[in-house]
């Protein structure tokens, strides 16, 4: 068996973590492109510094959910056997005991330095100002993939996602690409297909197998 697991925001959802684009998301309060692009950060850094610190503390004071401590006990008892490639940049899934865990959209909880590439741990408020640790200049951004960016890890996942036998995906709505191509992906591979979320997605036709409901209810139900 060799499984991987595609999460995105859904999976976060029932940790009080907003999704992107469920009514009242993230999307709907702030404009994409203004937070979630270079363009955006070169125009206004601080306002984007304002919309990662708001997320970061959401992120610090959540805690990981029922979905989040199943997918950890499915690990632990399929060694070596899944991999959990997360578009979400909260760490909810290595909180919950994940090892095996690929951020292809970067981390909340990391700070990149644009100018010289060094990446550290970030602090609980960023700005602007801040001078990176390693080369001095304040070139400070949130170690995050916007959109026009390539995303983290490109080769491992396909190389995963071309040896999978199952690919299960959790809490996407299957709009942002390239993951939104990873469930074709794997079942050209001949992997086994199953979305688990809570309305049908914009990738629902491609999958073998469709569950929906609340995470926290048929996450662990599909696990145990
Ligand atoms: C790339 C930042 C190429 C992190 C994110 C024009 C110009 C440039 C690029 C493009 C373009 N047109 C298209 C593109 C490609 C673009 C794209 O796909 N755009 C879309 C909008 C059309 N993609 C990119 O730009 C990517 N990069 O293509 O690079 C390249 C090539 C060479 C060289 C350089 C570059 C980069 C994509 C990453 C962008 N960053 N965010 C952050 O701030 O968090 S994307 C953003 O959407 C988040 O990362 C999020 O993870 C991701 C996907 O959203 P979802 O996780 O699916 O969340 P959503 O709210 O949409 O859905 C929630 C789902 O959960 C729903 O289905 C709902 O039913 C379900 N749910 C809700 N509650 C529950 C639940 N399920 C279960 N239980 C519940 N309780």
């Amino acid at each position: 068996m060799r499984l991987v697991v595609l999460t995105g925001a859904g999976i976060s959802a029932e940790s009080g973590l907003g999704t992107f684009r469920d009514e009242g998301g993230l999307w709907s309060q702030y404009d994409l492109e203004e937070v979630a692009t270079p363009e955006g950060f070169a125009r206004n850094p601080r306002l984007v510094h304002d919309f990662y610190n708001a997320r970061r503390e959401n992120c610090a004071s959540a805690a990981p959910n029922a979905a989040h401590h199943a997918l950890a006990r499915l690990e632990a008892a399929l060694p070596g056997q899944v991999m959990v490639v997360t578009q979400n940049v909260d760490d909810l899934h290595t909180r919950a005991g994940s090892e095996r865990v690929i951020q292809m959209h970067g981390a909340l909880m990391r700070a990149l330095c644009a100018e010289c590439g060094h990446v550290w741990p970030a602090p609980a408020v960023m700005a602007p100002e801040d001078p990176c640790p390693a080369c001095a200049r304040p070139a400070t951004r949130p170690d995050i993939v916007w959109f026009g960016e390539m995303p983290y890890h490109m080769d491992e996942i396909l190389q995963e996602l071309t040896r999978a036998t199952h690919f299960v995906a959790i809490g996407t709505s299957g709009q942002v690409y390239p993951a939104a191509g990873f469930a074709q992906e794997a079942r050209r591979a001949g992997a086994e297909c199953l979305e688990l979320n809570l309305d049908p997605s914009d990738v629902s036709p491609v999958f073998h197998h469709r569950q929906f409901g609340p995470a926290t209810r048929i996450v662990p139900a599909w696990v145990d």
